[in-house]
């Protein structure tokens, strides 16, 4: 097994899926956070110019949410036993990750980071991509997970891209029942309840 350092801002954000992954395999790594403050003098030994990074081995670096979830994913068993099960996985994900990557943006328009109206298009596409989800749920009486009892990387998108939008507006999620039973159920998985835990306490 590589060593393994994330690199992110002070924050759960996009990097948090991984940190689950690590969490649920028990898989040891370094949880590299910067500073607002400090990212200028780090930009541009990042590939692509912005965060999550993975590193491995202390050589290579990885960007990308998602090719880095879905490699953690592969490596640690959380992607699906086939091709098409790695495909349904993957689309849902996508689902997920549409809300956080709209969610970023928003939060961070709030904050002062961003000048356009972000508000708007993130409701939107919660509104589009929720109802989507629940449904998909909602067919899969008697199971668990989104595709049958194993807990994989698209069951913890669920936890970790709705949790500010969860904590902002629980109102929201009313009309997703099954949504709401899935983050729960995720949260309560032995390995991650302990990381939720004892992990550092930040506002995204
Ligand atoms: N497509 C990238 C986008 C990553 C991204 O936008 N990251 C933000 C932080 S959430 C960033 O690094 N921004 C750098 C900056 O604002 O200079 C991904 O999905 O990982």
């Amino acid at each position: 097994m590589p060593s393994y350092t994330l690199y992110y801002f002070n924050g759960r954000g996009r990097a948090e899926i991984c940190r689950i992954l690590f969490a649920a395999a028990e898989v040891k790594y370094f949880d590299k956070r910067f500073e607002f403050t400090e990212w200028e003098r780090y930009r541009n030994d990042m590939p692509g110019m912005c965060l999550p990074v993975l590193e491995m081995d202390e050589g290579t670096r990885m960007p990308e949410t998602m090719a880095i979830s879905r490699y953690l994913a592969r490596e640690f068993g959380y992607h699906g036993r086939n091709s098409v099960d790695m495909l349904k996985v993957d689309y849902i994900c996508d689902c997920f990750y549409e809300i956080m990557h709209d969610y970023m943006r928003y939060f961070h328009w709030k904050n002062g980071r961003f000048r356009s109206y972000l508000q708007l298009q993130y409701v939107n596409t919660c509104n589009r991509v929720l109802p989507f989800l629940e449904k998909n749920l909602a067919a899969k009486t008697g199971s668990n997970f989104f595709l049958g009892d194993q807990m994989l990387l698209c069951d913890m998108m669920c936890y970790s891209c709705l949790e500010n939008p969860f904590l902002e507006n629980k109102g929201m999620f009313a009309k997703y029942p099954n949504l709401i039973k899935l983050r729960d159920r995720v949260a309560a998985h032995p390995k991650i309840c302990a990381y939720l835990k004892s992990r550092c306490i930040s506002k995204w």
